[in-house]
């Protein structure tokens, strides 16, 4: 069975959500942070800088969002959560995916875990103060992408990026990274990605049933 380490609202809760949509064995560890589970050397065996998610399987452990979300996607190839037999449409669902992973996840992280890029009060202010920017700018570049009415990133068909974007969505609604309000189609998208039945399931494990449901 699959076993996914994770976190209540973190960003694993992006294979949680596929996970459920591919109706997988799996069971769900969330790591003590406040406990320190995150440091110990079992949890740095699995996770050398001790971050969710990891996704143990018969394997060994993965981590690394894209990677987890393609391995999700042909391991349950039925739930058709990604395009598994055209290469270029798989490649294009790769390019979302590290999108979001190296340029919208990394400047979030100047927010919460600005001592990863320099040292000190001063130097977490000037990051933390350069995240609207970066992400007003990154998320425009996605929202460009909806503007021809398709229902999902990728057209009519949902897929792994369209549960990356979701969880992104929400995280920019948290008020401090960017204005949430340009991007309607964004927004739009977020709502239709909630009403799906697994992420229904999912948001309520996770406890987030009220705040990422407004
Ligand atoms: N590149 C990784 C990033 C993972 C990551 O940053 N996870 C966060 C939660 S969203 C974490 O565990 N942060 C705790 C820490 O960095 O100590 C991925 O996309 O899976």
């Amino acid at each position: 069975m699959l076993k996914l380490y994770g976190a209540p609202g973190a960003c694993s809760i992006i294979p949680h959500i596929a996970l459920e949509e591919a109706v997988a064995d799996y069971s769900v560890h969330y790591v003590d942070y406040a406990g320190g589970e995150n440091r110990t050397p079992d949890f740095l065996a699995i996770s050398p800088l001790g971050r969710v998610p990891v996704l143990m399987t018969e394997q060994g452990p993965l981590t690394e969002n894209p990677a987890i979300l393609s391995y999700i996607a042909m391991l349950y190839p039925g739930a058709g959560l990604a395009p598994l037999d055209d290469p270029f449409a798989f490649a294009r669902v790769q390019a979302f995916n590290l999108f979001i992973a190296s340029n919208i996840h990394t400047a979030f992280r100047q927010i919460l875990f600005a001592d990863t890029f320099a040292d000190g009060e001063a130097a977490a202010a000037a990051l933390r103060a350069k995240v609207p920017a970066l992400a007003d700018r990154y998320f425009a570049i996605i929202e460009r992408g909806l503007a021809d009415g398709r229902r999902f990133v990728h057209g009519d068909a949902f897929t792994i990026s369209d549960i990356y974007l979701f969880a992104y969505a929400n995280y920019l609604r948290f008020g401090d990274r960017g204005d949430a309000a340009r991007l309607p189609l964004i927004l739009a998208h977020r709502a239709r990605v909630r009403e799906r039945a697994a992420v229904g399931r999912v948001l309520a494990a996770e406890g987030l049933a009220e705040a990422w449901m407004d």
